[in-house]
Protein backbone atom coordinates (compact mmCIF):
# COMPACT_ATOMS: atom_id res chain seq x y z
CA UNK A 1 0.00 0.00 0.00
CA UNK A 2 1.49 3.42 -0.54
CA UNK A 3 0.35 6.48 0.64
CA UNK A 4 -1.84 8.74 -0.61
CA UNK A 5 -1.14 13.51 0.44
CA UNK A 6 -4.18 15.09 -0.39
CA UNK A 7 -3.17 18.74 -1.60
CA UNK A 8 -5.77 21.52 -0.55
CA UNK A 9 -6.02 24.96 0.11
CA UNK A 10 -7.33 28.17 -1.38
CA UNK A 11 -7.11 29.21 -5.32
CA UNK A 12 -3.61 30.21 -6.25
CA UNK A 13 -1.90 29.04 -2.68
CA UNK A 14 0.42 27.29 -4.82
CA UNK A 15 -0.62 23.56 -4.89
CA UNK A 16 -0.06 22.90 -8.54
CA UNK A 17 3.34 23.87 -8.21
CA UNK A 18 3.85 22.08 -4.70
CA UNK A 19 2.87 19.21 -6.61
CA UNK A 20 4.96 19.95 -9.71
CA UNK A 21 7.92 20.71 -7.81
CA UNK A 22 7.44 17.62 -5.42
CA UNK A 23 6.39 15.12 -8.47
CA UNK A 24 8.25 16.71 -11.60
CA UNK A 25 4.92 16.91 -13.11
CA UNK A 26 3.08 19.25 -15.89
CA UNK A 27 0.08 20.26 -13.83
CA UNK A 28 -1.04 23.76 -14.92
CA UNK A 29 -0.21 26.53 -12.83
CA UNK A 30 -1.25 30.35 -13.08
CA UNK A 31 -1.54 33.07 -11.29
CA UNK A 32 -5.42 32.98 -12.27
CA UNK A 33 -7.79 31.47 -9.61
CA UNK A 34 -9.23 28.05 -10.47
CA UNK A 35 -6.69 27.48 -13.06
CA UNK A 36 -7.31 23.46 -11.54
CA UNK A 37 -10.63 21.93 -12.30
CA UNK A 38 -9.63 18.56 -12.64
CA UNK A 39 -7.67 16.28 -10.28
CA UNK A 40 -3.89 16.78 -11.05
CA UNK A 41 -1.71 13.07 -9.92
CA UNK A 42 1.98 12.45 -8.90
CA UNK A 43 4.35 10.15 -7.52
CA UNK A 44 6.68 11.82 -5.01
CA UNK A 45 9.39 10.43 -2.28
CA UNK A 46 9.89 11.09 1.30
CA UNK A 47 13.48 10.81 2.19
CA UNK A 48 15.11 8.86 4.59
CA UNK A 49 18.55 7.94 5.65
CA UNK A 50 19.67 4.70 3.89
CA UNK A 51 21.33 2.10 6.00
CA UNK A 52 23.35 1.29 2.91
CA UNK A 53 26.74 3.47 4.60
CA UNK A 54 26.24 2.18 8.04
CA UNK A 55 26.79 -1.30 6.36
CA UNK A 56 29.02 0.38 3.96
CA UNK A 57 27.41 -1.40 0.72
CA UNK A 58 26.47 -0.50 -2.86
CA UNK A 59 22.81 -1.03 -2.71
CA UNK A 60 20.31 -1.70 -5.63
CA UNK A 61 16.86 -0.62 -4.74
CA UNK A 62 13.56 -1.72 -6.47
CA UNK A 63 10.96 -0.16 -5.08
CA UNK A 64 12.63 3.09 -4.11
CA UNK A 65 15.53 4.62 -5.05
CA UNK A 66 18.90 5.88 -3.16
CA UNK A 67 21.38 9.14 -3.50
CA UNK A 68 24.57 9.33 -1.83
CA UNK A 69 22.82 7.33 0.88
CA UNK A 70 19.52 9.21 1.07
CA UNK A 71 16.81 6.64 0.11
CA UNK A 72 13.69 7.76 -1.14
CA UNK A 73 9.87 6.04 -1.07
CA UNK A 74 7.74 6.85 -3.07
CA UNK A 75 4.02 8.45 -1.70
CA UNK A 76 1.21 9.41 -4.01
CA UNK A 77 0.17 12.53 -4.32
CA UNK A 78 -3.09 14.15 -5.74
CA UNK A 79 -3.58 18.07 -6.24
CA UNK A 80 -7.47 19.30 -6.11
CA UNK A 81 -9.58 22.65 -7.37
CA UNK A 82 -9.21 25.70 -4.88
CA UNK A 83 -11.46 25.71 -2.35
CA UNK A 84 -13.09 28.52 -0.73
CA UNK A 85 -15.36 29.52 2.70
CA UNK A 86 -19.24 28.33 1.97
CA UNK A 87 -17.75 26.09 -0.80
CA UNK A 88 -20.53 23.66 1.31
CA UNK A 89 -22.92 25.44 0.38
CA UNK A 90 -21.62 25.88 -3.42
CA UNK A 91 -19.18 28.85 -3.60
CA UNK A 92 -16.75 28.57 -6.10
CA UNK A 93 -16.54 25.18 -7.59
CA UNK A 94 -18.26 23.94 -4.17
CA UNK A 95 -16.47 21.11 -2.24
CA UNK A 96 -17.68 17.64 -4.24
CA UNK A 97 -13.87 18.17 -5.83
CA UNK A 98 -12.77 16.73 -2.58
CA UNK A 99 -14.11 13.47 -3.05
CA UNK A 100 -11.29 12.77 -5.20
CA UNK A 101 -9.68 12.91 -1.82
CA UNK A 102 -11.48 10.34 -0.05
CA UNK A 103 -8.41 8.12 0.13
CA UNK A 104 -6.34 10.30 1.71
CA UNK A 105 -4.09 9.26 4.37
CA UNK A 106 -3.54 12.59 5.20
CA UNK A 107 -4.10 16.71 3.46
CA UNK A 108 -1.43 19.49 2.98
CA UNK A 109 -2.62 22.59 3.69
CA UNK A 110 -0.98 25.33 1.08
CA UNK A 111 -1.15 28.66 2.81
CA UNK A 112 0.17 31.73 0.85
CA UNK A 113 1.84 33.01 3.80
CA UNK A 114 2.27 36.42 2.29
CA UNK A 115 -0.79 37.00 2.67
CA UNK A 116 -1.45 38.50 -0.52
CA UNK A 117 -4.70 36.42 -2.22
CA UNK A 118 -8.15 36.93 -0.86
CA UNK A 119 -10.75 34.71 0.31
CA UNK A 120 -11.26 33.90 -3.58
CA UNK A 121 -7.64 33.55 -4.27
CA UNK A 122 -7.22 37.26 -5.97
CA UNK A 123 -4.61 39.02 -5.85
CA UNK A 124 -4.63 41.87 -3.08
CA UNK A 125 -2.46 44.17 -1.04
CA UNK A 126 0.65 42.01 0.05
CA UNK A 127 0.07 41.06 4.43
CA UNK A 128 -4.01 42.72 3.56
CA UNK A 129 -4.80 38.90 4.03
CA UNK A 130 -4.64 37.50 7.92
CA UNK A 131 -3.19 33.57 6.78
CA UNK A 132 -4.67 32.20 10.08
CA UNK A 133 -8.19 32.59 8.97
CA UNK A 134 -7.33 30.84 6.17
CA UNK A 135 -6.73 27.65 8.77
CA UNK A 136 -9.78 28.21 9.88
CA UNK A 137 -12.29 28.55 7.09
CA UNK A 138 -10.14 25.44 5.33
CA UNK A 139 -10.40 23.43 8.52
CA UNK A 140 -14.34 24.48 8.58
CA UNK A 141 -14.73 22.87 5.04
CA UNK A 142 -13.21 20.25 5.31
CA UNK A 143 -14.90 18.90 7.99
CA UNK A 144 -18.66 19.46 6.94
CA UNK A 145 -17.10 17.62 4.30
CA UNK A 146 -16.36 14.75 6.29
CA UNK A 147 -19.43 14.97 7.84
CA UNK A 148 -21.55 14.89 4.64
CA UNK A 149 -19.72 11.74 3.87
CA UNK A 150 -20.87 10.16 7.33
CA UNK A 151 -24.64 11.28 6.57
CA UNK A 152 -24.54 10.33 3.18
CA UNK A 153 -26.83 7.52 2.00
CA UNK A 154 -29.17 8.04 4.76
CA UNK A 155 -27.52 8.43 8.15
CA UNK A 156 -31.01 7.86 10.21
CA UNK A 157 -32.01 4.84 8.49
CA UNK A 158 -28.49 3.07 9.35
CA UNK A 159 -29.04 4.01 12.95
CA UNK A 160 -32.08 2.44 12.83
CA UNK A 161 -31.42 -0.69 10.90
CA UNK A 162 -28.22 -1.25 13.78
CA UNK A 163 -30.39 -0.42 16.43
CA UNK A 164 -33.29 -2.87 15.10
CA UNK A 165 -30.88 -5.78 14.42
CA UNK A 166 -28.58 -4.89 17.27
CA UNK A 167 -25.70 -4.89 15.41
CA UNK A 168 -22.12 -3.70 16.49
CA UNK A 169 -22.03 -0.38 15.95
CA UNK A 170 -17.90 -0.02 15.60
CA UNK A 171 -17.89 -3.23 12.90
CA UNK A 172 -21.36 -1.62 11.10
CA UNK A 173 -19.71 2.11 11.05
CA UNK A 174 -16.67 0.47 9.92
CA UNK A 175 -17.81 -1.44 6.86
CA UNK A 176 -20.20 1.89 5.76
CA UNK A 177 -17.09 3.97 5.56
CA UNK A 178 -14.74 1.31 4.14
CA UNK A 179 -14.21 3.50 1.26
CA UNK A 180 -13.14 5.95 2.94
CA UNK A 181 -9.92 4.69 4.88
CA UNK A 182 -10.83 4.51 7.89
CA UNK A 183 -9.75 1.74 10.41
CA UNK A 184 -11.12 0.55 13.33
CA UNK A 185 -9.16 1.75 15.80
CA UNK A 186 -9.51 5.46 14.60
CA UNK A 187 -13.77 4.67 15.11
CA UNK A 188 -12.86 3.44 18.81
CA UNK A 189 -10.55 6.03 19.65
CA UNK A 190 -12.93 9.04 18.22
CA UNK A 191 -15.87 7.20 20.58
CA UNK A 192 -13.30 7.22 23.66
CA UNK A 193 -12.43 11.05 22.61
CA UNK A 194 -15.77 12.34 21.77
CA UNK A 195 -17.64 10.33 25.13
CA UNK A 196 -20.48 9.07 22.82
CA UNK A 197 -22.00 6.36 23.78
CA UNK A 198 -21.63 3.33 21.11
CA UNK A 199 -24.50 1.40 22.36
CA UNK A 200 -27.20 4.18 21.32
CA UNK A 201 -26.02 6.49 18.32
CA UNK A 202 -29.37 7.54 17.98
CA UNK A 203 -29.20 9.60 21.15
CA UNK A 204 -26.80 11.36 19.46
CA UNK A 205 -27.58 14.75 18.57
CA UNK A 206 -26.46 16.44 15.51
CA UNK A 207 -23.82 18.41 17.27
CA UNK A 208 -22.99 14.86 19.00
CA UNK A 209 -22.44 14.06 15.18
CA UNK A 210 -20.46 17.18 13.97
CA UNK A 211 -17.68 16.14 17.28
CA UNK A 212 -17.95 12.46 16.05
CA UNK A 213 -17.35 13.50 12.51
CA UNK A 214 -14.56 16.28 13.36
CA UNK A 215 -12.15 13.86 15.55
CA UNK A 216 -12.62 11.18 13.06
CA UNK A 217 -11.29 13.07 10.44
CA UNK A 218 -8.52 14.34 12.84
CA UNK A 219 -7.60 10.52 13.48
CA UNK A 220 -7.93 9.82 9.52
CA UNK A 221 -7.04 12.71 7.52
CA UNK A 222 -5.08 14.89 9.33
CA UNK A 223 -3.89 18.03 8.16
CA UNK A 224 -0.53 19.45 7.93
CA UNK A 225 -0.16 23.61 7.31
CA UNK A 226 2.46 24.16 4.67
CA UNK A 227 2.98 28.14 4.45
CA UNK A 228 3.98 28.54 1.08
CA UNK A 229 5.39 31.75 -1.17
CA UNK A 230 7.48 32.00 1.91
CA UNK A 231 10.17 33.70 -0.43
CA UNK A 232 7.93 36.67 -0.78
CA UNK A 233 9.01 39.96 0.98
CA UNK A 234 6.82 39.48 4.41
CA UNK A 235 6.61 35.66 4.59
CA UNK A 236 9.30 35.53 7.61
CA UNK A 237 7.06 38.39 9.49
CA UNK A 238 4.07 36.89 8.89
CA UNK A 239 4.82 32.67 9.53
CA UNK A 240 6.51 34.48 12.67
CA UNK A 241 3.04 36.30 13.75
CA UNK A 242 1.43 33.20 12.77
CA UNK A 243 3.42 31.04 14.69
CA UNK A 244 2.08 32.85 17.97
CA UNK A 245 -1.47 32.34 16.92
CA UNK A 246 -1.43 29.26 15.98
CA UNK A 247 0.44 26.64 17.85
CA UNK A 248 0.71 23.17 15.74
CA UNK A 249 3.61 22.88 13.71
CA UNK A 250 3.92 25.00 10.11
CA UNK A 251 6.51 24.35 7.57
CA UNK A 252 8.11 27.03 6.22
CA UNK A 253 7.97 26.74 2.04
CA UNK A 254 9.04 27.85 -1.30
CA UNK A 255 7.38 25.92 -3.44
CA UNK A 256 8.18 28.12 -6.59
CA UNK A 257 11.89 27.56 -5.83
CA UNK A 258 12.02 23.59 -5.20
CA UNK A 259 9.80 23.46 -9.07
CA UNK A 260 13.23 25.68 -10.05
CA UNK A 261 15.77 23.10 -8.38
CA UNK A 262 13.96 19.73 -9.57
CA UNK A 263 13.64 21.50 -13.20
CA UNK A 264 16.97 22.52 -13.29
CA UNK A 265 18.35 19.23 -11.53
CA UNK A 266 15.91 17.36 -14.22
CA UNK A 267 17.77 19.25 -17.34
CA UNK A 268 21.14 18.39 -15.86
CA UNK A 269 22.06 22.53 -15.21
CA UNK A 270 22.81 22.07 -11.66
CA UNK A 271 23.14 19.07 -8.75
CA UNK A 272 20.77 18.88 -6.25
CA UNK A 273 19.15 16.10 -4.28
CA UNK A 274 15.73 17.18 -2.94
CA UNK A 275 15.46 18.24 0.45
CA UNK A 276 19.40 19.21 1.08
CA UNK A 277 20.84 22.45 2.09
CA UNK A 278 22.95 23.31 -1.28
CA UNK A 279 23.02 22.90 -4.67
CA UNK A 280 25.48 23.12 -7.38
CA UNK A 281 25.88 24.58 -10.51
CA UNK A 282 27.07 22.51 -12.83
CA UNK A 283 27.92 25.61 -16.21
CA UNK A 284 27.08 29.02 -15.38
CA UNK A 285 26.76 29.24 -19.51
CA UNK A 286 23.52 27.53 -19.62
CA UNK A 287 21.62 29.98 -17.27
CA UNK A 288 20.59 33.62 -18.58
CA UNK A 289 21.91 36.60 -16.00
CA UNK A 290 18.37 36.40 -14.07
CA UNK A 291 18.33 32.87 -14.17
CA UNK A 292 21.35 32.91 -12.09
CA UNK A 293 19.89 35.83 -9.75
CA UNK A 294 17.01 34.05 -8.82
CA UNK A 295 19.09 30.84 -8.02
CA UNK A 296 21.18 32.95 -5.89
CA UNK A 297 18.10 34.15 -4.40
CA UNK A 298 17.07 30.66 -3.39
CA UNK A 299 20.25 30.08 -1.96
CA UNK A 300 20.58 33.19 0.38
CA UNK A 301 16.99 33.83 0.97
CA UNK A 302 15.19 30.46 1.16
CA UNK A 303 17.93 27.79 1.91
CA UNK A 304 20.23 29.29 4.20
CA UNK A 305 17.55 30.59 6.44
CA UNK A 306 14.88 27.76 6.20
CA UNK A 307 17.77 24.62 5.28
CA UNK A 308 15.95 23.89 2.31
CA UNK A 309 12.78 24.87 0.62
CA UNK A 310 10.41 22.86 2.67
CA UNK A 311 9.02 20.92 -0.10
CA UNK A 312 10.32 17.64 0.63
CA UNK A 313 10.58 18.87 4.70
CA UNK A 314 6.35 18.87 4.40
CA UNK A 315 6.48 15.22 2.67
CA UNK A 316 8.79 13.86 5.32
CA UNK A 317 7.22 15.21 8.33
CA UNK A 318 3.90 14.40 6.99
CA UNK A 319 5.30 10.69 6.62
CA UNK A 320 7.18 10.11 9.66
CA UNK A 321 5.61 12.74 12.16
CA UNK A 322 1.98 12.40 11.35
CA UNK A 323 1.32 8.90 10.12
CA UNK A 324 3.90 7.68 12.40
CA UNK A 325 6.00 5.73 9.82
CA UNK A 326 9.50 4.00 10.45
CA UNK A 327 11.49 2.31 7.86
CA UNK A 328 12.55 -1.49 7.31
CA UNK A 329 14.25 -2.93 4.93
CA UNK A 330 13.32 -7.02 4.62
CA UNK A 331 16.08 -9.02 3.06
CA UNK A 332 17.02 -13.11 2.09
CA UNK A 333 21.12 -13.00 2.69
CA UNK A 334 21.93 -11.94 5.93
CA UNK A 335 25.12 -11.75 5.28
CA UNK A 336 25.35 -9.94 2.02
CA UNK A 337 21.87 -7.77 2.86
CA UNK A 338 20.17 -8.94 -0.45
CA UNK A 339 17.18 -11.02 -1.85
CA UNK A 340 17.44 -13.65 -3.25
CA UNK A 341 18.76 -12.63 -6.75
CA UNK A 342 21.63 -10.72 -5.14
CA UNK A 343 19.80 -7.65 -4.94
CA UNK A 344 21.54 -5.70 -1.98
CA UNK A 345 18.89 -4.03 0.47
CA UNK A 346 15.88 -4.23 -2.40
CA UNK A 347 13.13 -2.59 -0.87
CA UNK A 348 12.66 0.09 1.76
CA UNK A 349 8.89 -0.26 3.40
CA UNK A 350 6.88 2.23 5.50
CA UNK A 351 5.19 0.84 8.42
CA UNK A 352 3.57 2.32 11.22
CA UNK A 353 5.65 2.56 14.92
CA UNK A 354 4.68 -0.49 17.12
CA UNK A 355 3.94 -3.17 14.28
CA UNK A 356 5.02 -6.25 15.20
CA UNK A 357 6.73 -8.49 12.74
CA UNK A 358 3.38 -10.94 12.65
CA UNK A 359 1.06 -8.04 11.26
CA UNK A 360 4.20 -7.23 8.99
CA UNK A 361 4.47 -10.35 7.74
CA UNK A 362 1.04 -10.76 7.02
CA UNK A 363 0.49 -7.01 5.65
CA UNK A 364 3.53 -6.26 3.45
CA UNK A 365 5.21 -9.33 2.44
CA UNK A 366 2.76 -11.63 1.29
CA UNK A 367 -0.10 -13.84 2.87
CA UNK A 368 0.79 -16.73 1.87
CA UNK A 369 4.42 -16.27 3.40
CA UNK A 370 2.35 -15.59 6.41
CA UNK A 371 0.73 -18.87 6.62
CA UNK A 372 4.34 -20.43 6.97
CA UNK A 373 6.25 -17.80 8.89
CA UNK A 374 8.34 -19.30 11.61
CA UNK A 375 10.65 -16.28 12.86
CA UNK A 376 12.63 -13.62 11.53
CA UNK A 377 16.62 -13.02 11.89
CA UNK A 378 17.61 -9.38 12.71
CA UNK A 379 20.60 -8.90 9.91
CA UNK A 380 22.80 -6.62 11.81
CA UNK A 381 23.01 -8.95 15.16
CA UNK A 382 21.63 -12.22 13.68
CA UNK A 383 19.67 -13.00 16.39
CA UNK A 384 16.04 -14.39 16.12
CA UNK A 385 13.32 -12.32 16.32
CA UNK A 386 10.11 -13.94 17.42
CA UNK A 387 6.35 -12.68 15.77
CA UNK A 388 5.94 -10.66 18.64
CA UNK A 389 9.00 -8.33 17.87
CA UNK A 390 7.85 -4.48 17.43
CA UNK A 391 9.80 -3.45 14.67
CA UNK A 392 12.46 -0.85 14.96
CA UNK A 393 13.42 2.16 12.12
CA UNK A 394 15.83 0.85 9.64
CA UNK A 395 15.91 -2.42 11.05
CA UNK A 396 17.06 -4.97 8.56
CA UNK A 397 15.26 -8.49 8.80
CA UNK A 398 15.30 -11.93 7.22
CA UNK A 399 11.92 -13.54 7.18
CA UNK A 400 12.26 -16.98 7.77
CA UNK A 401 9.52 -19.36 6.50
CA UNK A 402 9.11 -23.24 7.12
CA UNK A 403 9.24 -23.92 3.16
N1 LIG B 1 6.61 33.64 -4.95
C1 LIG B 1 6.03 32.43 -5.01
N2 LIG B 1 5.02 32.21 -5.86
C2 LIG B 1 4.49 30.97 -5.89
C3 LIG B 1 4.93 29.91 -5.03
N3 LIG B 1 4.19 28.81 -5.29
C4 LIG B 1 3.32 29.17 -6.26
N4 LIG B 1 3.48 30.46 -6.62
C5 LIG B 1 2.73 31.22 -7.64
O1 LIG B 1 1.36 31.27 -7.26
C6 LIG B 1 0.51 31.25 -8.42
C7 LIG B 1 -0.53 30.15 -8.27
O2 LIG B 1 0.11 28.90 -8.33
P1 LIG B 1 -0.69 27.54 -8.61
O3 LIG B 1 0.27 26.45 -8.31
O4 LIG B 1 -1.30 27.56 -9.96
O5 LIG B 1 -1.80 27.65 -7.50
P2 LIG B 1 -2.99 26.63 -7.15
O6 LIG B 1 -3.12 26.62 -5.69
O7 LIG B 1 -2.78 25.33 -7.83
O8 LIG B 1 -4.23 27.40 -7.79
P3 LIG B 1 -5.66 26.83 -8.31
O9 LIG B 1 -5.43 25.64 -9.17
O10 LIG B 1 -6.22 27.97 -9.07
O11 LIG B 1 -6.46 26.52 -7.09
C8 LIG B 1 1.44 31.05 -9.61
O12 LIG B 1 1.64 32.31 -10.21
C9 LIG B 1 2.72 30.52 -9.00
O13 LIG B 1 3.89 30.85 -9.73
C10 LIG B 1 6.02 30.18 -4.14
O14 LIG B 1 6.49 29.35 -3.37
N5 LIG B 1 6.53 31.46 -4.18
MG1 LIG C 1 -3.88 24.33 -9.20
Amino acid sequence: MTFLIGIVGKPSAGKSTFLNAACLTNAKMSELPFTTIEPNKGVAYIKTKCVCQELNVDDNPKNSYCVNGNRFIPVNVLDVAGLVPDAHKGKGLGNQFLNDLIRADALLHIIDISGSLDKMGKRIKMGENDPYDDIIFLEKEINLWFKQILEREDWDKFLKSHARENKKFIEELHKRLSGIKINRNQITETLKNTGLNELNPSLWSDSDLSNFSKILREKSKPIVITANKIDRENGMENLNRLRNKYTEKIIPCSALAEYFLRTYHQEKKIEYIPGSDSFKILDDERFNQKELEGLKNIQDKIINPFKETGVQAVLDFTVFSILNQICVYPIADINKFSDNKGNILPDAFLVKKGTLLRDFVREKIHTEIADHFIFGIDARSKRRLGENYELKHNDIIKIVTAK
